[in-house]
């Protein structure tokens, strides 16, 4: 359970987490497949992910982490001293140390869904800022969450490196920013990781990189299934590819079928013509003015932006 005392997953007799089963067949009902991108994130995927941010095609990651290691007196003079940051979605925490050393704050409090994770990488932190107070949240950022006590008086500083809201729908995105709203309460800022539109070319190398990290990441989904849900999804039948929608501004990961195929998902029967796709990750990518109109649609009035030096990656402070 997270700390409203909901849970966080919730398994059924055999194990098997419902709401994945869900999503997976609602999904794969659809005239066009799609797959929430959260069930990327198993452990194999999540692994996967941290070797993607490593690989010379993904430049997001590397961006962001220029961004955030060169402009920190910015940062100190445009978000002052002693707010609590809290940081949706920490994980291993790896692109916090470089902005709390920036600005300094009163207090530490990463929220994540993954507690033990969460706690491990709390404690490192810890470790690395003596006197700095440290209060780790297990929960689920999608939905409001109560922050401990200890901060309640102090004024925050959201952070959400990543360019993870551009995993999410415009509509969805804009229902985040207005729940981190809520958590942070009066006279906060947000701090945001936002990637830019660029070459196409660029783009499409990014999400699918010649040593084919990226590729083993989206068909990782597949073997999920199969693991996980009884699934015989014959997975060397699909092709991983990563393409850009004009349209929607975003690069789109699918998983084509290379034949006509058929497979069972917890019993439930499934085909594929040859050619047709199962959708399973948007990236959303922004101009300065798209973030801006995303983030106002938030409820946050941008007031800096800093690129790195290649001009790839934006990271966003607003104010609510
Ligand atoms: C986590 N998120 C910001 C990554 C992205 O770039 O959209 C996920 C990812 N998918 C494929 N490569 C990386």
């Amino acid at each position: 359970t997270d700390n409203s005392g909901l849970k966080l997953v919730d398994l059924d007799e055999a194990g098997v987490d419902r709401a994945f089963r869900a999503d997976v067949l609602s999904g794969m009902r659809e005239a066009q497949k799609a797959i929430p991108a959260r069930w990327l994130y198993d452990d194999a995927g999540s692994q996967l992910y941290e070797d993607i941010t490593q690989v010379p095609e993904y430049y997001p990651a590397r961006a962001e982490t220029e961004i955030l290691k060169t402009r920190g007196a910015d940062f100190a003079e445009a978000i002052g001293k002693g707010r609590a940051v809290v940081e949706f979605g920490s994980g291993s925490s790896v692109k916090t140390p470089a902005l709390l050393s920036a600005i300094q704050p009163a207090a530490y409090v990463p929220l994540d869904i993954a507690g033990d994770f969460l706690r491990a990488a709390a404690a490192d932190l810890a470790a690395k800022f003596p006197g700095l107070p440290v209060h780790p949240v297990e929960a689920d950022f999608m939905r409001r969450v109560e922050l401990p006590a200890e901060v309640a008086d102090l004024p925050k500083l959201g952070f959400f490196p990543g360019g993870t809201l551009g995993n999410m729908v415009p509509r969805t995105a804009t229902d985040l920013l207005r729940t981190m709203r809520e958590t942070l309460g009066e006279g906060a800022m947000l701090l945001v990781g936002m990637d830019l539109i660029k070459d196409v070319a660029v783009l499409e190398a990014a999400y699918d990189d010649a040593g084919r990290v990226t590729a083993e990441f989206n068909l990782n989904l597949a073997r999920r299934i199969n693991r996980e849900l009884d699934g015989t999804i014959p997975v060397d039948k699909l092709e991983h590819e990563a393409r850009w929608n004009d349209q929607f501004a975003r690069i789109e990961m699918h998983l084509v079928a290379q034949d006509d195929i058929a497979f069972e998902i917890a019993g439930e029967e499934f085909s594929m013509r040859a050619g047709e796709t199962i959708h399973t990750e948007n990236s959303h990518k922004f101009t300065a003015r798209s973030a801006d109109k995303q983030l106002l649609a938030g409820g946050w009035t941008p007031i800096d932006r800093w690129l790195d030096s290649e001009k790839r990656f934006s990271v966003v402070l607003a104010e609510a």
